[in-house]
């Protein structure tokens, strides 16, 4: 199917990973954009007309731009309702920014002190701060885990929703950057997800079980096992 909608998104950003997992889950045609961090590609004059703060993702539909991963997947949902990732009902609505606004307000803040030294080779300068982080975080996958014991999906829903989406790739990062080689010997307790948290590590897998998983997995994490 031709689309209007591109998306300009960069490999390993978890922002980017939420909106490539809701077109690939939804099944939205859409033309890729994927720009090189490395290159500096997202804060060229080009695209800075479509995302002025030089920040990925960002979607362009002919005339329309659109930043910000959360914005994205609301449009992409009202355009596409199909498998609505919102819910249904308000009850269902509510509690899917519920989980989102948690996870933004409580377990992000945490989560990128410890994912960003890992990825961004800082962590020999930032050792403290991100045994520090890791505790918080440890606490918010503990209160994740508890949630997900008696029921598949984070909201109550019996269908995968945009709170799976949204968190999900904060989760995958947590659980690669612990598992670097530089970062095992802090010990961080996300390396081994199962080990510690059984059932987010089977939410984790439900989510790899999605159509179009593959596709938006980050390439670059596949290249740098
Ligand atoms: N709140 C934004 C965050 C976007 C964001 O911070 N993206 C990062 C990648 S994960 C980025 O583009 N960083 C490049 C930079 O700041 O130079 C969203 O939800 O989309």
């Amino acid at each position: 199917m031709i689309s209007d909608i591109e998306i300009f998104w960069g490999s390993g950003s978890p922002f980017s990973w939420r909106v490539l997992l809701m077109l690939e889950i939804k099944k939205i045609p859409y033309i890729s954009r994927r720009l090189d961090f490395s290159k500096k590609e997202h804060k060229k004059p080009e695209f800075l007309k479509i995302n002025p703060r030089g920040k990925l993702p960002a979607l362009r539909e002919r005339n329309f731009t659109l930043s910000e991963s959360l914005a994205i997947m609301v449009y992409l949902d009202r355009k596409f309702p199909e498998l609505p990732f919102f819910g249904r009902k308000a009850e269902e609505e509510a509690l899917i920014w519920k989980v989102i606004s948690d996870f933004s307000y409580f377990a992000f803040p945490a989560t990128s002190r410890v994912i960003l030294p890992i990825f961004t080779g800082q962590l020999a300068s930032n050792e403290d701060d991100v045994k520090t982080a890791a505790v918080e975080v440890n606490a918010e996958l503990q209160r994740l885990d508890d949630g997900l014991k008696d029921q598949s999906w984070l909201t109550a829903t019996n269908i995968i929703s945009a709170a799976d989406i949204a968190v999900y790739p904060f989760i995958a990062a947590l659980e690669r950057a612990a598992g670097k080689e530089i970062a095992k010997p802090l010990n961080l307790g996300f390396s081994e997800l199962g080990g510690r948290y059984p059932n987010l590590k089977a939410w984790c897998q439900r989510i790899c079980k999605q159509p179009g998983y593959d596709k938006a997995y980050p390439p670059h994490w596949r290249e740098a096992a």
